[in-house]
C-alpha cells in the first residue's frame, strides 16, 4: 500500500498588480498568437540543453494524481529518423489513398499536406511523446494512471509553448496508426505513441497557410 500521508509546503507564487497582469497577459497572447505549425524546417541542430529545457517545461504540466504519465523520446540519429520517415510515409500513403474520407481530404486542401513527410528527416530533432496508460513497477506490476489523454495533451501543449518561447518551430504530427514508433524506438509495453513533433529552426523560405483564428466571441461564452 502507498502511504496516504501528504506533506504541504508554502506556495511560492508570483502575483502582479491588475495593470501588470493586463499587460503581461496581453503581451503573452500577442506572442503566442505568432506561433504557427510549420512543415518546412532547416536542418540546423539545436543545442541539447535547449531540448532538455523544453522537456522539463513539458513535464511540469499538471497530470492526474501527479503521475506524469509520459515519456519524451528525442530522436536525432539520421538512421532512426529515416526509419521513422519511411514507416510514417507508408501509413500516410494508405491514408491519403483510401483510408481518409473525401470530406477529410477536402478539409486538408488549404494545408497542402500529402503522404510525403520529408520533414521527418530534415528537422534536426524529433520529439515523440508517449503516453503511459499504466506504470510498470520494478517487479512488473501494473499501476494505473489517470486522465492520461488529458494529462499528456496538457504536457504537449506546454511543450509547444516552450518550443515557441525558445524561438523554434514545430509540427504536431499524427501519423496514423502510430504504433510503428513503439517498435522502432523499442519502447516498453506500457507506452503508446501520442504525438510526433519535429522541432527545429524554420527553413529560410518557410511559408505557412494563410489561416485566421476564431474571434473571442466565437470561442467563449460568459455566464
Ligand atoms: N496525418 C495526416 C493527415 C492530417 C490530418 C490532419 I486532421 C491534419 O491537420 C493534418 C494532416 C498527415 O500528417 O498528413
Amino acid at each position: 500500500m502507498h502511504s496516504t500521508k501528504s506533506a504541504f509546503i508554502p506556495y511560492q507564487g508570483l502575483t502582479y498588480s491588475e495593470r501588470e497582469m493586463t499587460e503581461r497577459s496581453s503581451a503573452f497572447y500577442q506572442y503566442m498568437d505568432k506561433r504557427r505549425s510549420l512543415r518546412m524546417f532547416s536542418d540546423q541542430a539545436i543545442p541539447r540543453e535547449v531540448i532538455e529545457n523544453l522537456i522539463l517545461t513539458a513535464s511540469s504540466a499538471p497530470s492526474g494524481a501527479h503521475k506524469q504519465p509520459w515519456t519524451f523520446c528525442v530522436v536525432q540519429d539520421p538512421e532512426i529518423k529515416r526509419q521513422i520517415r519511411i514507416a510514417a510515409e507508408k501509413e500516410e500513403y494508405e491514408n491519403y489513398h483510401g483510408r481518409m474520407s473525401d470530406d477529410w481530404l477536402e478539409d486538408l486542401k488549404p494545408f497542402g499536406t500529402n503522404w510525403e513527410k520529408g520533414f521527418l528527416e530534415i528537422a534536426p530533432t524529433l520529439i515523440i511523446v508517449f503516453k503511459k496508460p499504466y506504470d510498470l513497477t520494478a517487479d512488473g506490476q501494473r499501476e494505473k494512471n489517470y486522465y492520461v489523454n488529458e494529462s499528456v495533451g496538457l504536457a504537449a501543449g506546454f511543450l509547444l509553448t516552450a518550443i515557441h518561447q525558445a524561438g523554434l518551430v514545430a509540427l504536431t504530427h499524427t501519423p496514423s496508426p502510430m504504433n510503428f514508433l513503439q517498435n522502432i524506438l523499442e519502447r516498453p509495453e506500457n507506452e503508446r505513441a501520442f504525438l510526433l513533433i519535429p522541432v527545429g529552426y524554420p527553413a529560410e523560405q518557410a511559408v505557412v497557410p494563410d489561416i485566421q483564428r476564431k474571434e473571442l466571441e466565437e470561442v467563449s461564452k460568459w455566464y
